[in-house]
Parts: structure tokens; sequence; C-alpha cells
């Protein structure tokens, strides 16, 4: 390693931004791996975990299963730890991130309460200086994003949000004080939002027994569908810690590295019987099989994905009383599991509640908030004393919006194209450039965990493996002595064009707008559909990562 800058107050090898499971997994492995190295983690909350520190709304937990979720290179802590539930909530996953965090003694290398908010990139010296929302400098030869791609909540693009008068905040904001029970206890409770975290915070709010009215504004039905979870007890879990390997290896096996795989068969290869009896086995098992487990051409046939979207619908008509509710919670503008499909613990049965109330935006607007609660497009105002925002997030490339990029040649990341900036920007108009999601043009020394064109499905296997492979690269910069590297504009190029063939393949859900697509219509130049992820299997992606490794590093300059 060349030798640091000495003028700055904080000078590190490595600077990690972010201390979810993205930063906590890339301290233990840096540490381990250059144990002379400076490392240093960032972070803007006040505590490990990411975005379960920051979401604590209540219903919120796993949808995936907890045994596929642990960092799998622990073997001690897979031996002393229990997860509670097959799909663990909030309160225990964060307890379990924050036992990695002591168990590997990260805490003393974790700088909490620091919000980065600029990066100045140095050609001459080969290192970036970063400055905090306190104006603490930070320098470091190399540094890993590890910023989440879903971890920049965005408001409602809404009149009037200034002047509601009661209790308002987003569900990733959520005060840490507030006990539901207490606080929420005849109170008129409004939640704009029903994606994923909408859902789960409906369901749990809806079964406080104490709120006075529950009102759900929907702007887009979601499909949603049971995820059945059940509690894990001492025997049942001695015996799950014997089968680890052979969890982590199924995932290893699977396109989202989750515990479930699609059933290899068409849903026409099969007669009406058959593929009933599949849907009906899916749907009275717990998780994501009635998602992923389904014919292999139920998201790329628009036949068969109609079937299944029926056989959905009438789940949903068999589970809400008044009908004219059930129509408005059924999706008509995209079919089942073309948006993630958030699983749900007695949401459709909220709505047989007296004092729950859907408010469907597509018979009418909401025209404006008020001091009072929601105006809407009928002249009716929804009086409220608790607004919850479960309007989701700026993804994927929002996190990084929220940092004032000063890359190589000055450019800045993200531009829209119409701006001054446009021209120079790196990603124009939030559009990602990348190499294997790991590295950006322009960006050098940068190595991104969970970023734009990376598999983001089960999380945990995700990172660990990204972190793998970045832990190999800069051990190859040790070893060769090198301070520098930046991808090809070739190399980039060529991996983009491949995230952009593979999301081709996923052609139903690319006919619908959400997150996964880019689309977020509360955030300036989000409104066309961009490609942002990485749709090919996870398996393609590790093998591609290989490949790099195993050629030298083809695709990447260095000095
Ligand atoms: P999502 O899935 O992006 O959902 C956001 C929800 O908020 C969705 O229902 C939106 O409706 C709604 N929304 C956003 N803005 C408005 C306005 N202005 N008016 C009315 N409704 C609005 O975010 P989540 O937090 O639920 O989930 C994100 C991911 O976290 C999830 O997929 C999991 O992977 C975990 P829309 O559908 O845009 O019409």
């Amino acid at each position: 390693m060349g030798s640091l800058p000495t003028q700055a107050e904080q000078a590190y090898d490595v600077l990690i931004i972010g201390a979810g499971l993205s930063g906590i997994c890339s301290l233990i492995h840096i540490r381990k791996r250059f144990p002379s190295w400076r490392v240093r983690v960032i972070e803007a909350g006040e505590d490990v975990g990411g975005t379960w520190y920051w979401n604590r709304y209540p219903g919120c937990r796993f949808d995936s299963e907890s045994l596929s979720y642990g960092f799998s290179f622990d073997k001690d802590l897979l031996e002393e730890w229990h997860w509670k539930e097959a799909f663990s909530s909030q309160a225990e996953t964060h307890k379990y991130i924050k036992r990695v965090a002591e168990k590997h003694n990260l805490y003393k290398d974790i700088q909490f309460n620091a919000k980065i908010t600029t990066a100045h990139w140095n050609d001459t010296e080969h290192t970036w200086t970063f400055v905090d929302e306190a104006g603490d400098k930070y320098t470091a030869r190399f540094f890993i994003s590890c910023l989440g791609f879903l971890s920049s909540p965005t408001l409602p693009a809404i009149p009037g949000i200034e002047d509601f008068r009661g209790e308002a905040f987003h569900t990733s904001r959520w005060p840490r004080d507030l006990d539901t029970s207490r606080d929420f206890a005849n109170k008129r409770i409004g939640v704009i939002g029903t994606g994923a975290t909408g859902i789960q915070t409906i369901t749990a709010t809806s079964k406080e027994p104490s709120i006075k009215s529950l009102s759900a504004f929907q702007r887009t039905a979601n499909w949603s569908a049971p995820l059945r979870n059940s509690e894990i007890s001492v025997e049942q879990m001695a015996k799950y810690r014997m089968e680890y390997d052979a969890i982590f290896q199924r995932c290893a096996e699977t396109p989202s590295c989750f515990l479930h795989q699609a059933d290899p068969r068409k849903s026409a290869d099969v007669t009406d019987e058959e593929r009933l009896a599949l849907w009906e086995k899916l749907y009275a098992e717990p998780g994501f099989g009635k998602w992923l487990s389904v014919f292999s051409d139920t998201y790329t046939d628009r036949q068969a994905n109609e079937l299944y979207s029926k056989f959905m619908a009438n789940k949903i008509r068999e589970r809400v009383h008044d009908p004219d509710v059930a129509e408005s919670l059924i999706p008509k503008n995209h079919g089942f599991g073309t948006r993630r499909v958030p699983l749900e613990s007695g949401y459709f049965e909220a709505f047989n509640k007296p004092n729950v109330h859907l408010i469907d935006l597509q018979k009418t607007s909401i025209s404006r908030i008020t001091a009072d609660g929601i105006l809407t497009s009928d002249g009716k105002e929804h009086e409220l004393d608790v607004l919850i925002y479960a309007t989701g997030f700026d993804a994927i490339t929002g996190a990084f919006n929220a940092i004032k990029w000063h890359a190589k040649d000055d450019r800045p990341l993200i531009a829209s194209s119409d701006s001054k900036e446009g021209e120079r920007a790196i990603w124009v108009d939030h559009k990602p450039s990348t190499f294997l999601g790991l590295t950006a043009p322009a960006m050098p020394n940068m190595f991104i965990v969970l970023g734009p064109h990376q598999p983001f499905g089960n999380a945990t296997r995700s990172i660990e493996h990204a972190v793998q492979v970045i832990s190999d690269l800069l051990q190859y910069c040790k070893d060769k002595n090198y301070t520098y590297v930046e991808p090809t504009q070739e190399a980039v190029d060529e991996w983009t064009q491949h995230v952009i063939e593979c999301s081709k393949a996923a052609t139903l859900t690319n006919e619908v707008d959400s997150w996964m697509t880019g689309v977020n219509k509360n955030v300036k130049g989000k409104t066309v559909r961009r490609v942002a992820r990485y749709t090919g299997s996870a398996i393609e992606f590790r093998k591609r990562c290989e490949d790099c490794k195993l050629s030298g590093y083809k695709g990447l300059m260095f000095a």
C-alpha cells in the first residue's frame, strides 16, 4: 500500500459506509483478511442493523425463512442462536445482528450518528475523502458502499404534508419510544401505502384493540398471500442446527437464494386438477413457495399468469366479507407475482373489522393533506390523529443520490439529463452502469455490496458472496501493491448490457411499475422504468464473478 495522506484527521485503508448486514459482514471479513489495515465503519443510525435498525413499525418481520438468513460463515453463532419463529420479527432479527456485532467486537470500529454528505476522489493520492453532516472528515484508500438498496425513505408528493397537526411519520423512521397499544389508544390512524411495509403495518395496527379506527389509503392494490408463521421450539431448533449445511446449500442452488425453487413444469403441462392441487398445496404452506415454487412459466406466459392470478383473487374473495372491498383489494393492473409479493398474517381479514376502512384511491384520489387528516377528491375529509407514510423508498440508487459525489474528473454520480450536470454524470437519470454490480466507472476504489446490478433475493446470501469477492479483489490489490482499481468502460458496457438482456426474461414483471423496475413517482426523474437490479440468477452472477477473478480480473484497470 502507498502512504495515505497525513493532513486528514482520520485516514483509513478501508472505509465502510453503513452498518447494516452488508457493513458488518464487510468489517468482519476485511479485519480478518487484513489485520494490519485501518478499517472504520461510518453509520448514520445509533446502532448496527441497517434495515432492521430503521424499520421498527408494527408487524415488521421476515417473509423469508429465518433459518436461511443468518451468516453462514459464523458456525459458532449458528450453534448458539435460537430463531424463535420461522419468520423472525424485526426485534429478534435486530437482536441477532447486535449479537453478531458484539461477538466479533465490532462496535469499537463503528462511528455511529455520522451521515456522509460529500465524497471527493483525489486522483493524485488515490484516496477518497468523505465529510459527514457534522463536518468530520474521513480519508480512505478504498471504500465499500454498504448503503442499502431500500434505505432512503420517500414521502408522497402530496400537497399539504406540512399542514397536518397530528403525529406523522414514515414507517422506516418509526418513533423509537412509541408503544402502539398505549399511544394509539382511541386514535384514528391513517396509513398511506399498501406495499410490503403497508401490508404489515396495517395488519398489525388493525389487531390493536384500543385503536378507534384505521384507514388504509390504497393507490395500487397489491397481491399478498399468507405467511403462515410459527414458533420454533428449543427441540426443533436443535434439530434445525444440524441441517444448516443443507439449508445453505439449497439456497446456493436457487436463482434468488431462497429455499424455494420453481416447479420445472409449465402450467399447460398438467391437468386443471393437478394445477389446482399444486396451487392449493403452496397456498397452505409457509413462506415464499406460493410466489417462487409455482409453474416455471407463471411470470413469462400471460395466460399462465392470468390463471394463477384468478386463483389468488378467489382466495381474497373468500376472505373478505364485503364484495366491493374484496374487488378493490384485488389488483387489476398487474398479475400475481409480477411485483414483489408481500406475505401477510391476516391482512385481508383486517378489512372485515368495522373500524378498519379501505380508501380505494382509484375511485377517489387524495386531493391534499389537511390540518386534520386527508381530503379525497370526492370532497370527504378523513379525520386522523396519526398519519403513517408506508410510501416506500428511493430504491437502489437513492442512498447514493443522498451523497454529493466528486468522482474522477470531478464528475457527479447521479444527475438528470436535463440538468446542468447531466452531461457529466456517471449514472444519468438514475440509470446505473456498473461492472458486476460491484464497481462503477469513474468511481475508482469503490466497491458496492447490495447495490445496483446485483441480485437482491435472500439478502444475507448475496451479501456474503459480494463481500467475499471484494475481499479477494482487495487481496489482489494488496499483493500487487496496487492503490487504484477501476472498471474499464468496455467491461462496464458489456456487463450493463448483460443486465439489461437478463431483465428481458422477466417479461411480465417488466410491464409493471414498482421499485423493482425503478419507478417511484415521488422521486424526480424516476417516473419511467429502468433496469437497476440483476435479474439473472444468483448462480450465474457468482459464476461471472468467479470467471473475472480467474481471468486475473479482466475488466478492471489497476495502478
Ligand atoms: P413499496 O413496495 O414501494 O410500497 C410503497 C407504497 O406506497 C405503494 O403502495 C405505493 O403505491 C404507495 N405510495 C407511494 N406514494 C404514494 C402516494 N403519493 N399516494 C398514495 N400511495 C403512495 O415500499 P414498501 O416499503 O412497502 O416495500 C419496499 C420493500 O421493502 C419490499 O418490496 C420488501 O422487499 C421490503 P403505488 O404502488 O406506487 O401506487
